[in-house]
């Protein structure tokens, strides 16, 4: 037993106090449920923090993602690294700050794989300690080396930097190529009609968005003019692959088709999966069984199909057993946007709703609505359920998630915070660095210091105040949610005090 407490001492399962009350047969169990426990990120692409009720919102209904929050731990002060995919994706992955990297910015779906096959990443180190690794869903974050034969394999991939299973699409729904790609190869390929995809020129006689708007269910606003797949125009131009194209009302159902058979096929060992949806980003396109269902038109709608998908993965998981054994991070990559690109009704149906939760700015945003989303940690039996206002990012999954599972490995932007993860300490970071396209700001405490910056402070196209600014910005986010109240001027002390940690932390 002694040996047994000791080790589970080093896991960091049970602490000291514990074990002293408690007898052999607690301790044992303990450990047949929590040493190397399932690992799920389910991950949506631009949900803001206002886009669930269990974050207060009143037009939308969002009961399995609530189910999480409520018999969970959630966070009213999580983070993504970035205000966009891209960066995000990277800083979850590697447990480094992506403005590290100036290559972790929006990718085209042409880009090549910016992690190198050489870093750390969460699935590789998972894989150290035993587990099965897999990917569902939504990659961007570059394929190949430059100039992706997407014929042939494409690699290096997901499963170079750590998954033995890839199951995705290259870039974004709005992006080509509009295919599925598995362990890096084109999913239903047919080698004779082959794939070509540029980002600069059309091929020959192919129908575009901006030249042929006759053939488009769904209008562009802004971009999204090339070529058109399923009559959604998109960015990018993609010649052959017909059998492989995706069909958009049906990615909802493949991902989760493709998760729950992952469960299913490694149940028997601790596994991680990185479930990374395809919501709300555009083209929002709800399978009819979700059409007109919100009120709100597609963005509404597929939040809602989104939290069905998450109910049916979460059914699954109880029904293979495995529910009390499968630690649950809920969260998303960036902020959210209203119209990104299409006329789908976003705006004018948004009604009463607040995507961003009454935080300022939104996706793009240095303001707080870029970074600060929805993040919830589930794990029945073990999770007491609360609400925690830790200062969570997702860049510290590396070295909490190492610490749960007995690794030693961390990186130096990754802070371990498997405490505040599990809910056992409401005590987080004290501060973490925000990025929006490259420019970076800091929060400390409840505070938020953006430094000057040149640029456009509004984007027009798609109605987001960028948070950019020639002078000094500091607000207390505790007291001032929607930073209304620059007070940079007026609290001088605390703006040193801040400009000094950011310099810091920046190194500059
Ligand atoms: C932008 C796209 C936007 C979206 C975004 C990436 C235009 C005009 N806008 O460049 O629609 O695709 O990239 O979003 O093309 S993200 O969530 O993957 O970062
Ligand atoms: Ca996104």
């Amino acid at each position: 037993l002694y040996k047994l407490c000791l080790s589970l001492l080093v896991l960091g399962i049970i602490s000291c106090k514990d074990s002293d009350k408690k007898g052999a047969t607690d301790v044992s169990i303990e450990a047949e449920t929590s040493a190397q426990p399932n690992i799920v990120v389910i991950y949506l692409d631009d949900l803001g923090y206002g886009d669930i009720s269990a974050n207060g919102a009143t037009e939308i209904n969002t009961p399995n993602i609530d189910n999480l929050a409520n018999g969970g731990v959630r966070f009213t002060n999580g983070y993504a690294t970035s205000a966009t995919c891209t960066p995000s994706r990277y800083g979850l992955l590697t447990g480094v700050y992506p403005w590290r990297n100036k290559d972790a910015q929006i990718l085209p779906g042409t880009a090549p794989l910016i992690i190198s096959t050489e870093q750390q990443t969460v699935p590789k180190m998972l894989k150290k300690q035993g587990y099965a690794t897999g990917i569902v869903g939504k990659w961007h974050l570059g394929l190949g080396t430059g100039n992706v034969n997407w014929n042939e394999r494409v690699s290096p991939g997901p499963n170079e930097v750590g998954f033995d299973y890839s199951y995705i699409m290259a870039a974004t729904q709005d992006r080509v190529p509009t295919v599925y790609i598995k362990d890096g190869h084109v999913d239903g390929l047919d080698p004779n009609d082959p794939i070509e995809v540029d980002y600069e020129n059309n091929y020959d006689n192919q129908p575009t968005g901006k030249d042929n708007p006759e053939l488009t269910s769904m209008k562009w606003h802004h971009g999204h003019n090339n070529s058109i797949v399923n009559g959604i125009p998109r960015i990018g131009f993609m010649k052959g692959g017909e059998d492989a194209k995706w069909s958009d009302v049906d990615m909802a159902d493949h991902f989760l088709e493709k998760a729950q058979a992952y469960v299913k096929n490694h149940k028997k060992e601790p596994f991680f999966l990185y479930y990374a949806l395809q919501q709300p980003h555009v083209p929002r396109t709800p399978h009819p069984r979700f059409e007109g269902k919100s009120g709100m038109g597609p963005r509404g709608d597929v939040i809602l199909e989104a939290d069905w998908v998450i109910g049916e993965f979460m059914k699954t998981l109880k029904d293979e057993g495995i529910l009390k054994n499968a630690l649950i991070i809920f969260t998303s990559d960036n902020g959210p946007v209203l119209n990104d690109g299409y006329y789908d009704d976003a705006v004018e149906k948004l009604g009463k709703h607040t995507p961003a939760g009454g935080l300022r700015g939104g996706k793009y945003s240095l303001f707080d609505a870029g970074t600060h989303v929805p993040f919830i940690t589930y794990w029945k039996g073990t999770i007491e359920p609360s609400v925690s206002d830790a200062l969570v990012c997702q860049v510290d999954f590396l070295s909490s998630l190492a610490s749960l599972t007995g690794s030693t490995e961390k990186t130096d932007d990754s802070a371990q915070l498997i405490d505040a993860l599990l809910g056992k300490t409401k005590t987080g970071r004290t501060d973490l660095i925000l990025e929006a396209s490259q420019k970076t700001a800091l929060r400390s405490g409840d505070w938020i210091m953006i430094p000057p910056y040149k640029g456009s402070a509004f984007n027009n196209q798609v109605k987001i105040e960028l948070g950019v600014s020639e002078s000094y910005q500091l607000y207390n986010i505790k007291e001032d949610s929607a930073q209304e109240h620059n007070v940079a001027e007026s609290n001088p002390e605390k703006l040193k005090e801040m400009m000094a940690t950011y310099q810091k932390l920046r190194g500059t």
